[in-house]
């Protein structure tokens, strides 16, 4: 590993000639520099029982623990015309990379949900696990638990490396395309331990003190030093993907780095591919953010990878910007100093010398429904959660099947589920399960358009919708598939705002929150999530949405050529001669 020292960043920017905003760093820099590892006075503030609701300091401090304070948007207006206070609640998000957990850690979430939340788990599309609804006293109460099983939120949220994506068949499918992919998950954790936290205030804010889990993160136990992120953290959220090209579907090219496992001529790993600079994220009317695709930046050999991507986040750490949050991210680093730039930097900072990336054109998608193959004879099939939500009568039967199968259980991009290593003489049961009447894959009923949509979770709980999202996108879909149009594969990915939490600025239909009721719509993307997407119109109602989808199917069906999918076939057009 390169050491990765800090250096003072001003110093850095001056020496490499880079442009630099005056310094005058965010409120959020100040405070992490102050919080003495990210304490602050959230332990003070979670035991007042006074209040249902921690101060703006503790709670930017406690995104660093998977936690946000929210409050219920549905009760809002009601409870401010009766001259009460928002009714408090937070979001906890856990950490597992590649989405994988045991059937044990999956019950004991389940567990949770009643025990602590709302009663639902919400499936999120960097493959992880929220729970919504939990009361101030009941987050101490929810994080034993989580640690008791071997699960940690830390590190979910705030401003370091998030949980790491992986595709989450990658190491037991019996698919070819996967030959090079055995240690796919094993490098996702690899890079989720490194960069965890290793101040100790998770453990001395939350976890009683003979429950310390150490087996979950020994170095964040015993070692106060924060090697890598010292005293100020990253500048801003830093999200880390590995997929094999085939199979697109952590949507490698919105993450700020994304690993793209190559194979040789006799199927085993060679390297990586590293795209650097993707993110989704921009806000309506300022075209100083936008959405930007990953850049590929080297190809890389497997024993390298690991520093390579350390090199990276140490190059965001140092020059990313800390002036202005809305340019923190590292894809405005990299249009700022340029890819080569970044390519020796990496070479300097490692002292290795990198390839150039290789030219890659097989790109697939692929959600991994319905029932697969492992390569050890077992079986594995993908259940189907509309919108991640899990609960009633799909979180009972979900829950039926990992008591009796003890099936590993995976989180997909897609906010589905893996239900995996089932022996195949139990498949009839288990599918006997889930035809029965919940909705889950396997009922015939799943159209290609309900397929392939996505939602954030927006309203009630999000408090950066200005519209809904989870809510609504399932009635939009049902008017499209009562429109005949149920067949089509046609990726639509609805977000409460720009933040784009549903990445629907890779889709080939995106629709953007504008304001309650409204959306911007864009098209353009493709399936493959390698594009991003170009605003056709704004401010359309929700009433109008099957209706402006419906125009452009049946324009697309009328005029494609052969073979032409949607996404492609509106680029082609563009945009202007659409409208
Ligand atoms: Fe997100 C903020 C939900 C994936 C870009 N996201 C939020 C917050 C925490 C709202 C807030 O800051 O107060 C949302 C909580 C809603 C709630 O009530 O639960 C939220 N984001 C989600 C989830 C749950 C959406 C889902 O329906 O699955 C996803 C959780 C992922 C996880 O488990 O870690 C989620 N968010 C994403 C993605 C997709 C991805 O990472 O693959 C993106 C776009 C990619 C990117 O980061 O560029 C995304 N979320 C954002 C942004 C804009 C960030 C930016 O720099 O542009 C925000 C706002 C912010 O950070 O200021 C945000
Ligand atoms: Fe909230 Fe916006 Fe993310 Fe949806 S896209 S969850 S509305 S921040």
């Amino acid at each position: 590993m390169p050491e990765g020292k800090l250096r003072d960043p001003e110093e850095l920017r001056q020496e490499a000639g880079i442009d630099a905003p005056p310094e005058k760093k965010t409120k959020v820099e100040k405070l992490k520099l102050e919080s003495n590892g990210l304490r602050g006075n959230v332990k003070e503030e979670l035991e007042d029982s006074s209040t249902q609701n921690v101060s703006q300091d503790s709670y930017q401090l406690m995104k660093h623990f998977g936690i946000y304070q929210q409050d219920n948007r549905d009760t809002r207006i009601e409870r401010k015309r009766a001259g009460k206070e928002k009714e408090w609640i937070f979001m906890l998000r856990t950490k597992i990379p590649g989405g994988a957990a045991t059937a044990k850690q999956y019950l004991a979430m389940d567990n949770i949900a009643d025990k602590h939340a709302n009663g639902s788990l919400r499936l999120t599309t960097r493959q992880t696990v929220q729970f919504h609804g939990v009361v101030k006293g009941s987050l101490r109460p929810l994080v034993n638990d989580l640690n008791d099983s071997l699960l940690t939120a830390y590190g979910a949220c705030g401003d370091v490396v998030r949980n790491t994506m992986a595709d989450p068949v990658a190491e037991i499918s019996s698919d070819p395309i996967y030959s090079c992919a055995g240690e796919m998950l094993e490098l996702a954790r690899a890079i989720s331990d490194r960069y965890l936290p290793r101040s100790r205030s998770y453990f001395d804010i939350f976890i009683d003190d003979e429950n310390v889990t150490e087996d979950l993160a020994p170095k964040a136990v015993h070692d106060e030093t924060e090697e890598t992120y010292g005293t100020t953290y990253m500048p801003r959220k830093f999200k880390i993907g590995i997929t094999v090209p085939e199979s697109n579907s952590v949507d490698i090219f919105t993450q700020d780095i994304g690993l793209v496992a190559l194979r040789g001529k006799r199927g085993n790993l060679t390297g990586y591919n590293i795209l650097i600079g993707g993110g989704l994220g921009f806000s309506h009317n300022k075209p100083h953010t936008y959405p930007r695709t990953g850049t590929a930046v080297a190809y890389v050999k497997r024993n390298d990878v690991l520093d390579a991507v350390h090199a990276i986040i140490t190059i965001q750490r140092d020059y990313g910007d800390r002036t202005d949050r809305a340019q923190a991210r590292l894809k405005y680093l990299v249009d700022r100093v340029g890819i080569k730039w970044f390519h020796e930097e990496m070479e300097r900072r490692t002292g290795k010398a990198y390839a150039r990336p290789r030219k890659v054109t097989n790109w697939g998608f692929d959600d991994h429904l319905g029932w697969h193959e492992q390569k050890d004879g077992l079986l594995y099939v993908g259940v189907f959660v509309e919108n991640g939500r899990i609960a009633g009568k799909q979180r009972e039967k979900i829950r039926r099947i990992v008591e009796e199968f003890q099936p590993q259980v995976r989180i997909t991009p897609q906010q589905n589920l893996v239900l995996s290593h089932i022996a195949p003489g139990n498949r009839a049961a288990v599918q006997a399960i889930l035809d029965d009447g919940a909705g889950l894959v396997g009922n015939g009923a799943l159209s290609q358009i309900r397929r392939n949509q996505i939602a954030c979770v927006a309203l009630p709980t999000c408090g950066l919708a200005l519209a809904e999202s989870e809510r609504v996108l399932p009635t939009l879909i049902g008017k499209l598939e009562e429109m005949g149009y149920g067949k089509e594969r046609i990726s639509i990915r609805m977000s409460g705002c720009p933040n784009s939490c549903s990445r629907a600025p890779v889709a080939e239909i995106g629709l953007f929150g504008r304001a309650p009721g409204k959306y911007n719509m864009h098209v353009g993307g493709d399936y493959l999530g390698t594009r991003t997407n170009l605003l056709f119109k704004e401010s359309v109602l929700f009433e109008d949405l099957p209706q402006e989808i419906g125009r452009l199917i049946d324009r697309w069906r009328r005029e494609r050529h052969n073979g032409e999918a949607f996404g492609d076939y509106c680029l082609r057009v563009g945009v202007e001669a659409l409208q």
